[in-house]
């Protein structure tokens, strides 16, 4: 059932739960988490933020005061806590895996920001966890898969619009380098968004990556490299390329152009609005990718408390699909060291992800 979209099946479903509030506790109360948090407080329905933890505790408890939270001084204080039905994790890359590991361990439901994790083998931990316990638990923040702009572009791969995709080329810019510049975080934390919506427009997986770092910009730190360009090949010969620059000083910008055997879709950077004015024309360009990707958030996190309340399986990327991705960072990290084109060689599914 795709629960992105409003239909009868689950309007049904949630009228029978119409009086439930699923009471999320949310780790992590920066930039992100903050922008769940209040999502989930004021634009999903059903969903309530009844616990926040965040290492800064001033900064989680004056948020739990805006949305009418309390706030607690540890991970597992809140994950324990009797209100709290299902739990978020937007805390910092490095530490996605271990939260992880945590929450599955309650038995509660989970939405897991992007990365699962940095280094494969928690990732592959984590799978053959939830895949051990028999239900599938985790939510992947890979929102891109709720973005108006990629369903329209993924509805354009059929013999009625562009036919069977070809090539696919990204651009992915961010204004300047957010938590310092490594060109592998680049690819665990910038790219991997890329590697995940590549694999759900084709519907296939990948085969090799190649990491290609070319000149450096000015604001580039010594020794690191960006921009970058990371080019995949899928099973079935598809080339993908993507153009990552994390101090473009531009803007942030995501964009993505189809080739396909019928034709060629774009889906621009996401600036609805051009202005003509003093003789001259443009768009503006967000500096960050909250705004972007607002609608994206929403419908993921609305879909995640809508199958909650179903109780139904959630809709979106899974665990594995974390867990490839997390591969082929990986993968594409071995390029960059090596300068090689490295092959992605992926383990078989458990049949929980069938
Ligand atoms: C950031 O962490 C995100 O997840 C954004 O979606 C991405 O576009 C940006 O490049 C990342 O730094």
């Amino acid at each position: 059932m795709d629960w992105s979209e409003p239909n009868p099946e689950r309007q049904a479903l949630l009228r029978q739960n119409a009086d439930m509030t699923i009471r999320v506790g949310a780790i992590g109360a920066g930039n992100m988490g903050a922008s769940h948090i209040r999502d989930l407080s004021f634009a999903v329905s059903g969903s309530e933020v009844s616990v926040i933890y965040d290492f800064d505790q001033a900064r989680a408890g004056a948020l739990a005061v805006q949305v009418g939270a309390r706030s607690v001084g540890s991970v597992e204080e809140l994950m324990a806590a009797d209100d709290v039905d299902a739990i978020l994790i937007a805390s910092p890359d490095d530490v996605h895996a271990e939260h992880a590991t945590l929450a599955l361990a309650t038995g509660k439901p989970v939405l897991c920001e992007k990365p699962l994790a940095v280094v494969e083998a928690d990732a592959k931990a984590i799978v053959e966890a939830e895949a051990a316990s028999g239900q599938r638990r985790i939510l992947m923040g890979f929102m891109r898969r709720f973005d108006p702009g990629y369903t329209a572009l993924k509805a354009e791969l059929t013999a009625a619009g562009i036919g069977e995709p070809l090539m696919i080329h990204n651009v992915h810019t961010n204004t300047s380098a957010p938590y310092g510049l490594a060109t592998e975080r680049t690819l665990t934390n910038m790219v991997v968004h890329e590697f995940d919506i590549s694999r759900w427009l084709l519907d296939e997986e990948f085969a090799s990556v190649m990491v290609l770092a070319g000149k450096p910009g000015p604001l580039t730190t010594e020794g690191e490299r960006d921009p970058i360009l990371v080019i995949l090949e899928s099973a079935s010969g598809v080339i993908v390329e993507v153009q990552a620059f994390v101090n473009s000083q531009s803007g942030y910008e995501v964009s993505c152009r189809v080739t396909g055997s019928l034709g060629q879709a774009v889906m621009g950077d996401g600036s609805f609005i051009t202005r003509t004015k003093a003789f001259s024309r443009g768009t503006e360009v967000p500096e960050q990718w909250l705004g972007r990707f607002a609608d994206a958030y929403r419908l993921q996190l609305q879909g995640w408390i809508d199958s909650l309340l179903a109780g139904g399986t959630p809709p979106g990327a899974s665990a594995w699909d974390g867990y490839v991705a997390t591969i082929i960072s990986n993968r594409a990290i071995e390029s960059y060291r090596t300068g090689q084109r490295v092959a992605i060689d992926l383990p078989s599914a458990p049949a929980l992800y069938a």
